[in-house]
């Protein structure tokens, strides 16, 4: 995968995806946007991947939001069309990705670098990580689901506050309300992102698909019915019969 805005190093089936605009403090514009959708997309058949690490490069930010100087002058039908693109094309690939997608937040999250960070499955946060969703000192809202995930992390009333007052938070209180599982120390935060997915890798990966819809669809009406499904199914994978057989014959189990 040859990319302009993204490195991506993969090894022991975890890849790291780093954005890479460091000019910008890896601001998302409409290239780097589309090369992680194309990432995503081929991410989700290649074997050789079980998790995806997003980070951004450098120490100062993860992702300083989307690129202002590339928006400024968009039209009410460019802004719909293109919030709606990218919540598709992206955000939404992110959330429902059948692989583990663990956000490690190495400084500013703004904007859409939050709702990017809210996207993944799980966020960890380096010590000097700055989290907010400055949109409204821009005459706008978070246009790509930070309205509708913040909440559901975090309660309405701490998000409403978030959004009302743009106030960016630490890594520290982040951890407090919810809104990241794990603070650590800057030049720890990668490996520690690795451990975790490393833990990860190691289970079933079939299981992983379906506990991640089946979260996903928590809260919607059908929730527990999803969860039914999910369940049942994987009665019918190899994972399920080399997991009890493994543990009924003491020995780790290796799934495939
Ligand atoms: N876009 C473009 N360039 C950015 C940027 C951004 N979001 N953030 C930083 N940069 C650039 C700066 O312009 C500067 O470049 P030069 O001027 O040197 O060429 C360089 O990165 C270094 O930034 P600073 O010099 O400002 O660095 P500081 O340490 O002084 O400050 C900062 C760091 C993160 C506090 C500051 O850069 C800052 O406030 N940045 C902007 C944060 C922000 O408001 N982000 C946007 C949030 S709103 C949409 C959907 C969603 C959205 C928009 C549209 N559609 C569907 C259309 C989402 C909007 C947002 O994300």
């Amino acid at each position: 995968m040859n990319f302009q805005n993204l490195k991506i190093e993969t090894a022991d089936r975890i890849a790291v995806v780093t954005l890479n605009r460091p000019e910008a403090l890896n601001a998302l514009n409409r290239d780097l946007l589309s090369e992680l959708s194309t990432f995503f997309d081929q991410a989700a058949s290649d074997d050789n991947i079980r998790v995806v690490i997003l980070t951004g490069s450098g120490e100062k930010s993860f992702v300083a939001g989307a690129d202002i100087k590339e928006f400024s002058h968009f039209s009410q039908k460019e802004g719909e069309a293109l919030s709606a693109d990218g919540q598709q094309q992206v955000f939404n690939k992110i959330e429902n990705f059948s692989k583990p997608v663990i956000a490690a937040v190495n400084g500013f999250a703004l904007g859409g670098g939050l709702e990017l960070a809210m996207a993944s499955h799980i966020r960890i946060a380096s010590d000097n990580a700055k989290l907010g969703l400055p949109e409204v000192t821009l005459g706008l809202i978070p246009g790509y689901g930070g309205t509708q995930r913040l909440p559901r992390l975090v309660g309405r009333g701490r998000a409403a506050q978030m959004i009302f007052t743009a106030e960016m938070i630490s890594a520290q209180r982040a951890f407090e309300i919810g809104l990241v599982n794990e603070v650590v120390a800057q030049p720890e935060l990668l490996d520690r992102a690795k451990a975790i997915a490393s833990k990860i890798s190691k289970n079933s990966s079939v299981a992983i698909s379906k506990a991640i819809k089946a979260i996903n669809a928590s809260g919607t009406k059908d929730g527990f019915g999803v969860e039914i499904q999910s369940f049942g199914e994987l009665f019918e994978e190899k994972d399920f019969k080399e997991g009890v057989c493994a543990f009924l014959e003491k020995r780790k189990p290796e799934f495939k």
